[in-house]
């Protein structure tokens, strides 16, 4: 019987199709703002520079058993002092290159680059 024969290919095809179609949902969904974590480690943001999209969400968070802040110097943003496994986020809704300090430790310093890809 050929259209029992067909059956399958037709059928195959079909979800091939949407695999095809959810895989790009997927791809959309990842292209949403999106979050870049940074480290607050030994005294040091690592990596001490980022390059962000505009919509980025950063999060930083303190590995340390010292409190630390993540302070912008324009004072775009601000934390409160961070215990270890403390966290803060920040998103950079805007474009420019955002310098920061931990007010307690101001030999700590970082960049966050905030550009459109
Ligand atoms: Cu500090």
């Amino acid at each position: 019987m050929t259209s029992r024969a067909l059956l399958p290919t037709t059928f195959s095809s079909a979800v091939a199709a949407a695999m095809v179609a959810a895989a790009f949902a997927i791809g959309a969904a990842a292209a949403e703002p999106r979050t870049v974590t940074v480290d607050i480690t030994k005294f040091a943001f690592a990596p001490k520079e980022v390059t962000v999209a505009p919509g980025t969400k950063v999060v930083w968070t303190n590995h340390d058993d010292t409190p630390h802040t993540v302070a912008a110097n324009d004072k775009a943003f601000a934390s409160k002092g961070l215990d270890t496994d403390d966290r803060f986020e920040f998103t950079f809704a805007r474009e420019g290159d955002f310098a920061y300090i931990c007010t307690v430790h101001p030999f700590m310093t970082g960049v966050v680059h905030v550009k459109k890809p």
